[in-house]
């Protein structure tokens, strides 16, 4: 069976995805790109043997030839056109977040449940990483006994000039609220976030630590520095009563030279995480063949929001901030 994808947007993460489908994919063919800039959505889709390009998303989700539609438009954007794929009955992978409003979330929500059917996967590809696949593995070996404390760290080269004060919390920290929920298989209580004194305040994507409580009495920090200048580099660090488990980066050399070990990063999440962002597609795909949804449900995209939302709330209040889920449906 071949999937036919209709992709939207066509920015860094869309162009990525047109590529991780027609480079490295078997089984698929992307149908449409669709992005707001024609020539942005023409350039991709002929970069990738695309049938044809679109600036009409509600259209392009109609049409008969789009049998499942990848979404990586801008964040806003997300939650209407997972939506829009729910009515129109089409699977749907959209990239994280699910949105910045968690009453948006819902919207998405009432509207899978209605249909009685998971159609949404949110794209917290971290799930499929290797890495962090190993490290939910000896967890649940027991290997490091019963787990205390994660810490997190997340940190980008510079932040993009469109990024508000909060995007730290928003758009960067729902990857790490999601794995850390997933791999502690629990909930979060509590947020306090906390900000260090910065340089230039006016300097977008300020720094941000955020200690977590989960319902099941671990705790969980998470440092987001989006200017931290030096590469990519994401961090984890899972602790247990018997021991912890470390995270490590993909490194595929080590340069030994003038009394040092030299070794490199990368300069955005792309490199870092291409195995899971590959395996991640590759199991959507999957999945719709299969009729067996995988990775992040809308409910799991609803979570990671809320604390998002409790985080920028306890910055702005200075205080730790009580998080409290809606009732779950039974589709999750
Ligand atoms: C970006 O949107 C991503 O999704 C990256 O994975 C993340 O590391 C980065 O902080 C976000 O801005």
């Amino acid at each position: 069976m071949t999937v036919r994808v209709g992709l939207i947007g066509a920015g860094t993460m869309g162009a990525d995805h047109a590529r991780i489908l027609c480079t490295e994919i078997p089984g698929v063919s992307l149908q449409y790109v669709c992005d707001a800039d024609a020539a942005r959505a023409k350039h991709v889709a002929d970069a990738c043997g695309a049938a044809d390009a679109t600036t009409d998303a509600l259209a392009m989700i109609a049409d008969r030839s789009v049998d499942a539609v990848l979404v990586a438009s801008p964040d806003q954007t997300h939650a209407p056109l997972s939506r829009a794929c729910v009515e129109a009955r089409k699977p749907v992978l959209c990239e994280k977040p699910l949105s910045q409003d968690s009453k948006e979330c819902l919207d998405v929500i009432a509207a899978e449940t209605k249909g009685g059917k998971r159609l949404v996967q949110v794209g917290f590809m971290r799930r499929f990483d290797p890495a962090y696949v190993e490290m939910k593995a000896a967890l649940a070996k027991g290997v490091v006994g019963p787990a205390l404390m994660f810490h997190c760290f997340h940190r980008n080269v510079s932040a993009p000039s469109n990024f508000t004060g909060q995007m730290a919390i928003t758009n960067s920290a729902p990857h790490e609220f999601d794995i850390a929920r997933f791999m502690l298989d629990t909930d979060y209580a509590e947020i306090s976030v906390f900000r260090p004194e910065f340089r230039d305040s006016n300097k977008v994507g300020a720094p941000v630590f955020m200690v977590l409580k989960t319902v099941t009495g671990q705790l969980v920090n998470v440092e987001i520095n989006n200017n931290a200048a030096y590469g990519y580099d994401v961090r984890g660090e899972l602790v247990g009563e018997k021991g912890s488990v470390f995270l490590r980066s993909p490194i595929h050399s080590e340069i030994l030279v003038n009394l040092q070990t030299i070794t490199t990063y990368p300069t955005d999440w792309r490199p870092r995480f291409a195995e899971a962002y590959r395996l991640q597609n590759s199991a959507w795909l999957k999945s719709i063949e299969a009729g067996q949804p995988v990775g992040a449900s809308a409910w799991d995209g609803y979570a990671a929001t809320l604390v998002a939302e409790a985080g920028v709330d306890s910055l702005s209040k200075g205080k730790p901030v009580k998080l409290s889920l809606a009732a779950k449906p039974r589709l999750y």
